[in-house]
Parts: structure tokens; sequence; C-alpha cells
């Protein structure tokens, strides 16, 4: 089968771009081109260029691997999005990425500077930018961050390659770009506004204060449940475009980008794909953050724990759903009102969401970087449980089920990795600690800068956790479900 190289090679029900991909240039540089940012602002950016047109196409970066260049480049950037939903499957080709980039990092740092280049957007995920979640700012331990405080010229990591780009932007007089975040991380532009300015406050106070003054950095909330690709992507890519696509991804039909308006460069008709623009995003971040992928950590512990290897399978084991949907009203609970959003018709969306029978989303995927997750998702809403004298149980559950994965074996015997950037550090904790609640409570709590010192300092939710983990590890996981549900 010949491979998809350009949009006239296309046979089949696959719909096509609604534009004319080489009448426009470049406007954007993307860090991270994974299998999300394939199926969302590639997506939506390619709906802007169908509607309004404009210099917007995608220049991809992967700053480690090679993997996306090799399946992409070859295909001019064009790749297959099928959409799975319980009412069928659908497909359409997107030509909004220009070219790709992987494991360069100087031909990163030039794209970066192109004058053409408004708008740099990211999904490097939570692990990748090296933030100190804690005190804000940089963490100086973070490996991309240290390697690129030893060597500004010559970045390689996120914080490094912005701030040497803003540099030489500046000294060319040049307008700089606007940084638009899209991870889940809560406050996103201000947690990457922190990072690039106190990076580059330890190298040129006057560049960060340039920065501060002149950059742009608008929070914010990205949502769509994309699965990693499997064989089967594949298959039905070429069921839908004649071609072999190496690059094709699925996702599920929703998709929600709500955005801070705040782009001096310009940007693209987004709204053309369904973006919301409003002032404020935190609220509705908090809402995804704590709702959709608070409970999404839980049930992928707990479903990884009870032998489920998808989502779906989850939302098929009663115990298991039940848990979902307390968790879904707890975290509920702990949101501000928004202005015409309903939580609980949020939350019975989410559900039927996880159950999407034609996706298979592993709750080994979603357990992966625990770590890195769990404070926006669980920790947060715990805390403001625990000052508002609220039920921890919910949150303490999740917590639990995290710590009783962090031992790497299920119930079987059998080891799997934690995948997790602190595995080394969660596995020297654990190895000298009993298997006994308190102590794994204790030795995981202490990791720094994971849980909250307030909620670490909290006998009510030490105890709280301690319940559900300690039935975990003496009853199995089977019957502390149980226990939390009832049943
Ligand atoms: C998931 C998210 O893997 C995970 O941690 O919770 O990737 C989730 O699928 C997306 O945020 C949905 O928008």
């Amino acid at each position: 089968m010949k491979r998809l190289t350009s949009l006239g090679d296309l046979q089949g029900p696959a719909r096509k771009p609604a534009y004319d991909p080489a009448a426009h240039g470049r406007g954007i540089v993307h860090l991270g081109i994974g299998a999300f940012h394939r199926a969302h602002q590639a997506a939506m950016t390619d709906d802007a260029l169908a509607a309004s047109g404009g210099d917007w196409r995608i220049t991809g970066v992967s700053l480690r691997s090679t993997g996306a260049a090799e399946a992409m480049t070859p295909q001019n950037g064009l790749y297959t999005l099928i959409e799975r939903g319980a009412r069928g499957t659908s497909a359409r080709v997107i030509a909004a990425i220009r070219d790709v980039i992987a494991a360069d990092p100087a031909a990163t740092l030039a794209a970066l500077c192109d004058p053409l280049v408004r708008i740099v957007t990211l999904t490097v995920t939570e692990k990748g930018y090296g933030f100190d979640r804690i005190n804000g700012g940089f963490d100086a331990t973070h490996p991309a961050v240290r390697a690129d405080l030893a060597n500004p010229a010559a970045p390689s990591g996120v914080l490094g390659l912005l701030v040497a780009a803003l540099k030489q932007r500046r000294a060319a007089r040049q307008a700089p770009f606007t940084v638009l975040c899209c991870d889940n991380l809560p406050e996103n532009g201000h947690l990457l506004r922190n990072g690039v300015i106190s990076f580059a406050a330890a190298q040129d106070r006057e560049l960060a204060d340039w920065i501060a003054a002149e950059v742009a950095f608008p929070s914010s909330m990205v949502d769509r449940i994309t699965p990693a690709p499997t064989a089967e992507t594949f298959a039905e890519a070429a069921r839908q475009t004649g071609c072999e696509d190496l690059a094709a991804i699925e996702t599920e039909p929703f998709l929600q980008w709500v955005i801070e308006d705040h782009f001096p460069q310009g940007r693209p008709n987004w709204e053309a794909g369904g973006a919301i623009f409003v002032a404020d995003v935190a609220p509705y971040e908090r809402m995804k953050l704590t709702m959709l992928n608070g409970s999404h950590s839980m049930l992928a512990y707990a479903g990884f724990l009870s032998g489920h290897r998808y989502v779906r399978d989850v939302m098929g084991d009663p115990e298991l759903a039940a848990l979902i949907a307390r968790h879904l009203q707890a975290a509920a609970a702990e949101l501000p009102a928004l202005p015409g959003i309903d939580l609980a018709d949020y939350a019975q969306a989410l559900e039927q969401r996880f159950r999407n029978p034609a996706i298979a989303h592993e709750t080994y995927q979603i357990a992966m970087d625990g770590t890195q997750k769990l404070p926006q998702r669980i920790f947060q809403p715990a805390l403001t449980a625990l000052h508002a004298g609220r039920s921890l149980a919910p949150f303490a559950f999740a917590t639990a089920a995290w710590m009783r994965y962090a031992l790497g074996q299920d119930e079987a015997g059998t080891a799997y990795a934690l995948r997790d950037p602190r595995e080394d550090e969660i596995t020297a904790a654990l190895a000298t600690t009993p298997r006994e609640a308190g102590a794994i409570f204790d030795a995981l709590s202490a990791l720094p800068g994971l849980m909250p010192d307030e909620l670490r300092a909290s006998p009510q939710w030490r105890a709280a956790v301690l319940q559900p983990l300690g039935r975990m590890l003496t009853d199995g996981i089977r019957s502390a479900m149980q226990h939390e549900t009832g049943a």
C-alpha cells in the first residue's frame, strides 16, 4: 500500500482539509508533538485554516524522541485523525503540521527565532518543564534545567529553549512570541511564566524584566481523551484513506479547549474548531483537573490493581463505577460555581465518555507519572475538603490506591514499572519500609514536594488513607473497594 504523502493520494471516506496547505506559511512552533497534540490543537488549527486562512501552520517539535518525525516527515506532516464514538467511526486528514523537528535543539532554537513564528504551544507533559511546584520558578535538580543552566547558549530543555529564543529575538529587535501552555497543570500559563522569568533572571535580569513586560502567557484548559495508537489505529487509517499512515491517531469525538484571549501577535481563528475564549481559565482548569483527571487517576490505580486493562472495562465493574461516581461528586463539591456549567451534568458526561466502548484507553497509560499528577488532581481538592470539614474518603481512597500501586507488584505478584520520573526515589523509599499501611504512608508522603505539608500533617488525612490502604494490603483491592461502597 502506498504511503500517505500528499492529499492527492487519498482514496476513501476520510474527510480532506478544506484548504490548500501549500498556500499557508508557518506561524506556530509546537513543543511535544505526541498523540494528544495531533488530536487536539492541530485539529483545531486545521479548522481555523479552513475557515479563515492565515499563516498558521505548525512546526512540530519532539524534544527527545525521533518516532514522530520518522512517522510524519515522509508524509509531509499529513496524518489521519480517527474519531471513535458509540455512534461509529469517522476520520479526517489533518494538514496543519508543516514539518517536524526531532531531538535537534539547534534546529528547534532556529525555528523559535523565526520572526514569522508568533505562537509557541506546548504539550510536554507535567514532568517536561522542570517547574518548582512548591515555591514557584524552576527546579534546579530537573535534568534538562540543570543542563541548560550550565550551558544556556545551547539549550535542549523547555525553559532553556524558550529563554534562549526570547533572548535572541530581543537582541534582534523582533517581537516575542506568545507562549501557550496546553498541559494538565493548574493555572498553566502562570506556572510557565514564572518558570521562564525565573530561569531568565538566573542569567540576565534585564532579559527577565523584558519577558515579564512583553511576553504573553495565556492559560488554557485542554480536553480530549486520546489513547496511544495501536495496530488497529493504523488499519483503520488505511481503510479510511487507502494509504499507509504511520502517524495516524485515534481519539474520542469530544473536544474542548478553553483559552485566555491574550495574543498580542495575533492567533488563528480557533473558534472555528470550537475553542472557547474566556477572561479567566482557572476555574475551568480546576474543574477538569479534579473531576476528569482526578477520577481518571483513581480509576487507573484501582482499575489496574483489579486487573482491568482499559477504562471501558473499569466502567463495567459495578464497584469501580460506584467509586467513580462518588469521586466525581466529591470533587464537584470542592469547586466554586461556574456560570453556565452544571457540575452534575458534567460528571454524567464524563462517565459517558469513560464508557466509550470504541476507545481502548489503558489504565496503565493513565497510571504513569503519578507524582506529577496527584498534587493538582487529588491533594488540592483533599485540602479544601479538609478545610471545609467534608469527607476525605474519596481522595484518601485514590491516594491509597496510588500508594498500593507504587509497590510495583500486582496482587498476583507480577512486577511492573511505575513509569514515574521519581520511580527511583519511590523504590528507594520503599526498599526498607515494612509492608504496613502506616509505614508506607509515611515513606511516600515524605517525598519532598509531593503532598502539601498541611495535608501530610493532618492526623485525619493520615487515618483516612490508612484505612483503605490497610485493607488493600491485607485483604486485597476488591475487598477495600467493597468496603468503600458498602457492598
Ligand atoms: C489522563 C489524561 O493520562 C492521563 O493522565 O488523565 O491524559 C486525560 O485523558 C486527558 O487529560 C483528557 O483530556
